[in-house]
């Protein structure tokens, strides 16, 4: 466990989660699935649902469609740097649309995309045998201790999800 990293007691039970993974990088992926599986079971949240995506980008897409349906959303990814900017457009796009998804929606996303230099450095952090630490884990706690803490303020400057677009002439079906 990584220093300074919480230690969260929660209860997950009856909430239903979904685990949103992308497909890149099988052998960390296994790892982080794996991991969000076993904090998801060690929380007792009895609803688990996995749903599969190509790449890192489409997370955010995903978890859009995901979020009415589900108490919290665990996405999980690995992007390891290349010999170009892609790298940084696909961690700046799944970060800004998970971070859009869960505001706009009001249903936490916990964040499980690895951003590394290499495989190795993906590996430590996988939750595999000899890992460091264990991302998915973290990441499914981290979702569930969330949405135990919104279910705690239920009421509490509660509102409506926010639209996408603003409804206006502009956004209106003629
Ligand atoms: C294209 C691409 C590259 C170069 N690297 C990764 C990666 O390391 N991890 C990952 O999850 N996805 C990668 N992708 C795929 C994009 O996320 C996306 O699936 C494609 O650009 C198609 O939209």
């Amino acid at each position: 466990m990584k220093a300074g990293s919480p230690t969260l007691e929660v209860d997950g039970s009856g909430l239903r989660v979904a685990i949103v993974a992308a497909s890149w990088h099988t052998t960390v992926m296994d790892g982080l699935i794996d991991g969000a599986r076993r904090g998801l079971a060690d929380a007792g949240v009895g609803s688990v649902e996995l749903v599969r995506v190509p790449g890192a980008f489409e997370l955010s897409v995903a978890c859009s469609r995901l979020a009415p349906s589900y108490d919290a959303l665990v996405a999980l990814g690995v992007v390891i740097r290349g010999g170009t900017p892609h790298f940084d457009y696909i961690c700046q796009s799944a970060t800004m649309g998970l971070t859009d998804v869960s505001v706009r929606t009001g249903v936490p996303v916990g964040f499980g995309v690895l951003t590394c230099d290499d495989d190795q450095q993906a590996r430590d952090r996988a939750g595999l045998e000899g890992s460091s630490e264990d991302k998915g884990h973290e990441a499914a706690t981290a979702a569930v201790a969330t949405a135990t803490t919104l279910r705690g303020l239920a009421g509490i400057g509660a509102r409506p999800p926010m639209p996408h677009r603003p409804p206006g002439p502009e956004g209106r079906r003629h």
